[in-house]
């Protein structure tokens, strides 16, 4: 996008940010003005004619934004490691270099998103660590901030693969057949990104190292905006399950071939997408079930398709629920399949296991709330992923929600008011410093 164009984007991002921003939210270090600058400087790599963020993982778009993140964390005086995964570290030396507490979010977007989803998390991490340098806090152990790579899983239809990289969890038989949208494989992907696969396949590294993990995300939802607060404690994090449906049939001449007897894909799938719609509320009021992308080839205006292919986002905040909406899901498929006399393969592309986050930890950060905000703290579940579902599995974890406007996300109408920004970044701060005059043992 033209340069002139993304930086009268973001000085509007910028002046719409500052609007109204209370001044008396500057204060222990945390500067409001920071975080809307770099909120800003960030909308404009990969910004779209919508005004939204493309920044694909591994893609340049990707990479730039982590570049530009670890000039800031250079000038709040981190050291800067890079993993094998692309997984970005800022590390705030401690008193005691044996352990870390970590903190951070993703930089990468789906496509034509929202400019908080992902950068929110890195940024308050980061301000946290600038306001420490300010007021010259050194914490007990090392604290981490982190930039995880491909949180969204938008290229290759998997996502989380930088926190599950280091966690040790990507099955590496799987992950070098992964192509993405141009066909390319995940090998030559990553060497575009100045990466390699070795490097890749060695970036799991111990995690009984980290004595806790915090993430800051945007609600992406509305719960928080209906009770008027600015920060949300989360209890659990729904699994996704994706699967790629492909729906095979018999091209043919628009024109010449008979209704009847045809073996039309997209009729298959149309009904598919129709009555998938259906099936989560048959298991559970928790349960959605969404088809996200859908290709017709050959995509002609008098062709009758040889070929679609969709991918399905099926989650619950409970595994057994979740399983059983997949489970009537390919019973949908097999009734379609003989109905439409067409071939329909299905391949589970991402299964993460929903997480509940430690009860220590959400009792941490509700006090740390209650002080901040002065409300009594809010727990809510989250039905989007995160990397923090990942880090959940293996070390105390704790995820602070922040008011969205309207609940959108994963659209260039995605909003979140600096205030409620900066409030959530002073509950982190808050949460950080008690987490770390606490003994590991009693975060558990
Ligand atoms: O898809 C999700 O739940 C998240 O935005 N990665
Ligand atoms: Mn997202
Ligand atoms: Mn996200």
């Amino acid at each position: 996008m033209a340069m002139q164009a993304t930086t009268s984007f973001s000085k509007l991002l910028l002046s719409r940010l500052l609007h109204q921003y209370p001044a008396a939210l500057d204060r222990d270090g945390v500067s409001g003005k920071r975080v809307a600058q770099r909120l800003a400087e960030l909308s404009r790599i990969g910004l779209t004619k919508e005004q939204g963020s493309n920044r694909m993982s591994f893609s340049d778009e990707e990479r730039a934004a982590k570049e530009l993140v670890k000039v800031w964390m250079k000038e709040a005086g981190l050291s800067i490691y890079e993993d094998g995964a692309g997984n970005v570290f800022g590390t705030f030396q401690g008193n005691d270099q044996s352990q870390s507490v970590m903190s951070g979010s993703h930089l990468d977007s789906v496509p034509n998103g929202g400019h908080f989803d992902g950068p929110l998390g890195v940024l308050a991490s980061l301000e946290v660590a600038q306001a420490w340098r300010e007021t010259g806090y050194i914490p007990e152990t090392n604290y981490e901030v982190v930039i995880f790579t491909d949180e969204e899983g938008a290229r290759f239809n998997g996502g989380l693969t930088g926190s599950r990289a280091m966690a040790g969890e990507v099955d590496m038989s799987k992950q070098v057949k992964l192509t993405d949208y141009n066909g390319t494989f995940f090998e030559k992907v990553l060497e575009q990104h100045g990466l390699s696969l070795k490097n890749f396949s060695e970036s799991k590294r111990s995690l009984d190292k980290i004595k806790a993990y915090v993430e800051v995300h945007i609600e992406q939802g509305k719960q928080l905006e209906q009770r008027n607060l600015s920060t949300g404690v989360v209890t659990g994090i729904a699994g996704p399950s994706w699967l790629t449906i492909t729906f095979d049939g018999d091209a043919g001449h628009a024109g010449n071939t008979p209704m009847v007897g045809r073996k039309d894909p997209l009729v298959a799938a149309g009904e598919f997408v129709y009555r998938l719609k259906d099936i989560p509320g048959q298991v559970s009021s928790s349960g959605v079930a969404t088809v996200g992308k859908l290709e017709v080839s050959p995509n002609g205006v008098n062709v009758i398709p040889g070929q679609v292919k969709l991918t399905a986002d099926i989650r619950d905040i409970d595994e057994g629920l979740k399983d059983q909406i997949v489970e009537k899901t390919r019973a949908l498929i097999n009734e379609i399949e003989k109905k439409h006399e067409v071939k329909i393969d299905v391949q589970e592309t991402l299964k993460v296991t929903p997480v509940k986050l430690s009860t220590t930890m959400q009792k941490l950060a509700a006090e740390s709330t209650a002080h901040v905000t002065g409300e009594k703290a809010f727990h809510l579940p989250s039905g989007a992923g995160h990397d923090a579902m990942v880090m959940g599995r293996y070390v105390p974890t704790a995820m602070l929600f922040t008011n969205s406007k309207d609940g959108v996300s994963h659209n260039p109408k995605e909003w979140s008011s600096l205030e409620h920004c900066v409030e959530t970044i002073h509950v982190l701060k808050h949460l950080l410093e008690k987490i770390d005059q606490t003994d590991r043992s009693e975060l558990i």
